[in-house]
C-alpha cells in the first residue's frame, strides 16, 4: 500500500481544443449508474414493506444499520435529551437555520389574477402539499444539513405533516444534530429508517409510520430507485423531488484565481464520496498556475481525513483547458453541473453567461460550502446533468399551484360563443351544450 499511498493525487487533464465531438461527449457523462441491477434489489425490500409494515421494516433496519429498534417511529415532543449538542454547534444551526428560513420564506409568492377578458377572470394560488417526507442520509457522515435544506421550505411552505426519514446508528439513537433540527422544523414524525425500506414505508406507509405525498431528499443508489419505483406506482400516489446522483461541481478559473482557493473548492466536494466528480475548467491558464492548483490539490487532499476517498474520486476528475470564458461556460453548460463556482476576474458578469447549474457559487469569497451549510440558498440540487431541466429544491417544490376562474354573465356572454366553436370543431356537443344552454338563459344567440 506504500507506493500506492505516494502516487500523486491527480486529475486527468484534456484541451478542449483538440477533442473530436465524441470525446467532448465522454466528458459531459457521469460515471454510468446501474439502474436496471438496482431497481432487481429494491423490489423485494420495496414490497416486503408495503405488505408486511413494520415487522418488515423493523427486521430491515436490524440488518442493514445493525441497529435493533422496538419501534421504528418518534413523535413530538421530542425527549430533550436527543438534542443535546454542544452551544457552538446549536448557535451554528440557529444561524444556517435562520438564513435558509429567510431565502426560502421570501420564495412564498402571492396569488396570480388576470381578467383575460372583461368578465372573464382567471387566478393562480399555492397551497401546501399535505404531507412530506424528507430522507436525510446517514452513511458516512450526518447530514443535518440535509434535514435543514428540506425541513425548512417544508415548514416554510405550510405542509400538515413533516416525516423526517434517517437511518439510525446502532444504537438505535438519531444523532442529536439532526434531533434538533427535525425540532426546529416542527417534524411531525421520525423514522428511524434509511434506504429503500425507509422510502417504501414513506410511499406506502406502515402501522405507525404516516404515509407521505411526495418524497425529497438525497441518497445512495439504493434510495434513488426506490423513489423511482415508489414513483411509478399509482397505488402508491406518490411523486419525489427529482432523479438524484452523486455530488458534482464544476469550478471555471482564469489567471486572477487562487490556486488554494480553487484546489480547497474541488476537494470540498471530492470528499463527499469516491463516486463524486469534480470538473476543473481552466480559462487560458498558464501552465505554472495549472501546475499550481494541481499541487495544491494533492497537498491540501492528503491532509484531510477523508483523503481515501479523494484518492478514489479525484482520480476519476477532470480538468479542461479552453481559451476563453465564452469556451469555459459553453462547456460548463452543457455538462449541466450541480453547483458552478466562478473564479474569475469578473465573476458577476460571467453568471449572464450560465443556462444549466443547480446553484453558482460567485467569486473568491463565495465557496460551495457556504451554500452547503448557511448562507441560505439550498444545497438539494440536480445532479447528473438534469440541470438542464430541474431546479433545486425550494418552497415551491412543497406546493401545488391551483388555477382558478370565475366569470360573470357578461364575460360568458363574450367568451361563450369561442368556446362553443371550438366544442363544436371538436364534435363534443355537450361541452357546447353547457356554454348554450346558460347563453339561452342570457338572451343570446
Ligand atoms: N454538497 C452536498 C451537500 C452537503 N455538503 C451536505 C455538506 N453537507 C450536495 O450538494
Ligand atoms: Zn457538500
Amino acid at each position: 500500500a506504500g507506493s500506492e499511498a505516494d502516487a500523486p493525487i491527480r486529475m486527468r487533464t484534456y484541451e478542449l481544443a483538440t477533442l473530436a465531438p465524441s470525446e467532448r461527449v465522454a466528458l459531459l457523462r457521469r460515471p454510468v449508474l446501474k439502474f436496471g441491477e438496482m431497481m432487481d434489489k429494491v423490489k423485494p425490500i420495496v414490497e416486503d414493506v408495503r405488505v408486511r409494515g413494520d415487522a418488515a421494516l423493523l427486521e430491515l433496519t436490524a440488518k442493514f444499520d445493525k441497529a435493533k429498534l422496538e419501534a421504528t417511529t418518534l413523535f413530538p415532543p421530542y425527549p430533550q435529551e436527543s438534542m443535546v449538542l454542544p452551544d457552538g454547534v446549536r448557535e451554528a444551526i440557529d444561524a444556517a437555520y435562520a438564513n435558509v428560513r429567510a431565502f426560502h420564506a421570501a420564495q412564498v409568492s402571492d396569488a396570480l389574477i388576470v381578467e383575460t377578458m372583461p368578465g372573464v377572470v382567471c387566478s393562480r394560488f399555492a397551497r401546501p402539499i399535505g404531507r412530506v417526507g424528507l430522507y436525510v442520509p446517514g452513511g458516512t457522515a450526518i447530514l443535518p444539513s440535509t434535514a435543514l435544506m428540506l425541513g425548512v421550505p417544508a415548514q416554510v411552505a405550510g405542509c400538515r405533516e413533516i416525516v423526517l426519514a434517517t437511518p439510525p446508528r446502532p444504537d438505535g439513537s438519531v444523532s442529536p444534530e439532526v434531533m434538533y433540527v427535525a425540532q426546529l422544523v416542527g417534524a411531525s414524525a421520525v423514522l428511524k429508517a434509511g434506504g429503500a425500506q425507509a422510502v417504501a414505508a414513506l410511499a406506502y406507509g406502515t402501522q405507525t409510520v404516516p404515509k407521505v405525498d411526495k418524497i425529497f431528499g438525497p441518497g445512495n443508489q439504493w434510495v434513488t430507485a426506490a423513489k423511482m419505483l415508489v414513483q411509478n406506482d399509482t397505488d402508491a400516489l406518490v411523486s419525489i423531488d427529482m432523479p438524484a446522483g452523486p455530488s458534482e461541481v464544476l469550478v471555471v478559473a482564469d489567471h486572477t484565481a487562487e490556486p488554494s482557493f480553487v484546489a480547497a473548492d474541488l476537494l470540498s466536494q471530492a470528499e463527499h464520496g469516491v463516486d463524486s466528480q469534480v470538473v476543473l475548467v481552466a480559462v487560458s491558464l498558464s501552465e505554472e498556475k495549472l501546475a499550481a492548483i494541481e499541487r495544491q490539490v494533492d497537498a491540501q487532499a492528503r491532509a484531510l481525513s477523508r483523503v481515501d476517498i479523494m484518492r478514489q474520486s479525484i482520480p476519476k476528475s477532470i480538468i479542461v483547458r479552453v481559451d476563453t470564458i465564452e469556451e469555459g461556460l459553453s462547456f460548463s453548460n452543457d455538462y449541466a453541473p450541480e453547483h458552478l463556482i466562478l473564479h474569475l476576474e469578473d465573476a458577476p458578469a460571467a453568471v449572464s453567461l450560465v443556462q444549466n447549474a443547480g446553484s453558482v457559487f460567485v467569486g473568491p469569497y463565495s465557496p460551495e460550502s457556504c451554500g452547503d451549510y448557511a448562507s441560505g440558498t439550498n444545497h438539494t440540487l440536480p445532479t447528473n446533468g438534469y440541470a438542464r431541466q430541474f431546479s433545486g429544491v425550494n418552497t415551491l417544490s412543497f406546493q401545488k399551484h391551483i388555477t382558478s376562474q370565475e366569470l360573470t354573465s357578461d364575460g360568458l356572454k363574450s367568451l361563450g360563443p369561442i368556446v362553443a366553436t371550438l366544442a363544436d370543431c371538436e364534435g363534443l356537443d355537450a361541452h357546447a351544450s353547457a356554454v348554450r344552454i346558460r347563453l339561452a338563459t342570457l338572451q343570446v344567440t
